[in-house]
């Protein structure tokens, strides 16, 4: 009689067990909390995941859009296009599963070619808004991904290109197979779900837009018919962008900033480990922050939310104890700083103030949990900075201060 074969075992299995063993090890966890440390951990673990298969999804499209602008990369190597999503579910993109049916798409998509003359000559439309819409938009912007490469000016500008529309319950606001695509849709207020219908004519919900978010930019960025169904569930109101003005102020704004940013990360000693991949992962994730002379950027005891890289201009560390206040130094384009507190899950342990001779200081900004995704190679380096940050805190308030005080 033959072997009875393997029970099936999850691919990821060995690996989520050992990374929960190791974290057990590492908090030193006894007996009795092993059971909510479990809970935490993989409650924990679940939202890495959503947000690593959302970032895949992203980074498909963005890689897609890549060859229509015939951006140009450095190096042979640059984001996975058809690197599996480590899903089971199935793909409404047949092609992106299928490197070969990619290929086809990538060739029609090519015919468009991104073309900055006509760019410049585009004019984008504008429609009166209220002093409040206007910041509400504003608000919105950081939480939507496409939005999130665009400085302020750029983003004032979508902001005016940007079309009230009042909608109904039921009312499909995208079909599902629609060749004609014309608009990207963000959400102000209502319930708005996206379907898919498989070729045996299974519909599932894929997503819920519950008063945020935007949905639409697939077929913009693909040029390829609607992959969805959205429908509102409730009355609301969506602001849409035409698709001309998606293409030229969202679509370009993002390769050029990831081009900015790729020259500016190869300027940074810290990053000379990452693959090249992984550093346009990184420069898609970077957002930018632009401070006034002496304005502050963090401030000793807060709570750390992220780090900042010097893309122009400088930053002065001011750090104070027992009521004394001494400069830590000062850094320039190519340098870091706000990585310490992420890494030792202590309050920032410094004030950090533009400064310098620019008026402007710009920055570019990696909030906590692209840090948490994105540095893991890098974090041993950052390491042996902090013991040359502890030295430099003994050297000017004496040995007794830890920087843990902050
Ligand atoms: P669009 O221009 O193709 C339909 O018009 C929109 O639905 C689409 O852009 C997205 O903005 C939105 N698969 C396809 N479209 C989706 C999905 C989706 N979610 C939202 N839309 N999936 C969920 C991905 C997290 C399917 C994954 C298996």
């Amino acid at each position: 009689m033959a072997p009875a074969p393997d029970p099936p075992v999850p691919t990821s299995l060995k690996n989520v067990l050992v990374k929960f063993v190791l974290e057990i090890i590492k908090e030193n966890i006894g007996n009795d909390e092993l059971y909510d440390f479990g809970i935490k951990f993989f409650t924990e673990a679940k939202k890495k995941r959503k947000k690593a298969r959302e970032s895949w999804w992203l980074y498909g499209k963005l890689s897609a859009v890549e060859d229509q602008i015939e951006y140009d990369l450095d190096d042979d190597e640059s984001i996975p296009l058809h690197d599996s999503p480590s899903s089971e579910e199935e793909h409404p993109f047949p092609d992106v599963q299928n490197p070969g049916a990619l290929k086809q798409r990538r060739q029609s998509v090519r015919a468009e070619v991104y073309d900055p003359a006509k760019a410049q000559a585009i004019t984008v439309p504008s429609y009166p808004k209220t002093n409040e819409e206007v910041e509400r938009l504003m608000r919105m912007a950081p939480k939507i991904f496409v939005l999130r490469a665009l400085d302020h000016d750029a983003l004032r500008k979508v902001i005016d290109a940007l079309k009230r529309v009042d909608v109904f319950e039921k009312q499909d606001i995208i079909t599902q197979g629609d060749e004609v695509a014309n608009d990207f849709y963000i959400v102000d207020r209502g319930v708005f779900e996206a379907f898919v219908t498989n070729q045996s004519g299974g519909k599932r919900r894929v997503q819920v837009y519950n008063n945020e978010g935007a949905f639409g930019e697939l077929a913009l960025m693909y040029n390829q018919p609607r992959a969805a169904t959205v429908t509102a569930m409730t009355d609301g109101r969506l602001w849409a962008l035409d698709r001309q003005t998606f293409r030229v102020l969202v679509l370009n704004t993002a390769f050029q900033k990831r081009e900015g940013y790729m020259k500016m990360l190869a300027q940074v000693d810290l990053f000379q480990e990452l693959k090249n991949y992984e550093r346009q992962k990184l420069a898609d994730a970077l957002m930018p922050r632009v401070y006034k002379k002496g304005q502050k950027i963090i401030s000793q005891g807060d709570q750390a939310d992220g780090m900042y890289f010097v893309e122009s201009g400088e930053v002065v560390l001011k750090k104070m104890v027992d009521g004394e206040t001494k400069e830590l130094g000062r850094t320039g384009p190519g340098g870091y700083f706000g990585e310490r507190a992420l890494i030792t899950n202590q309050p920032r342990a410094a004030t950090v103030f533009a400064s310098g001779t620019h008026y402007e200081t710009k920055l570019a900004f990696l909030d906590k949990e692209a840090f948490e995704r994105l540095l893991g190679p890098c974090i041993d380096i950052m390491k042996r900075n902090e013991a040359r940050y502890q030295k430099q805190v003994d050297d000017l308030f004496g040995p007794a201060h830890s920087v843990h005080r902050s």
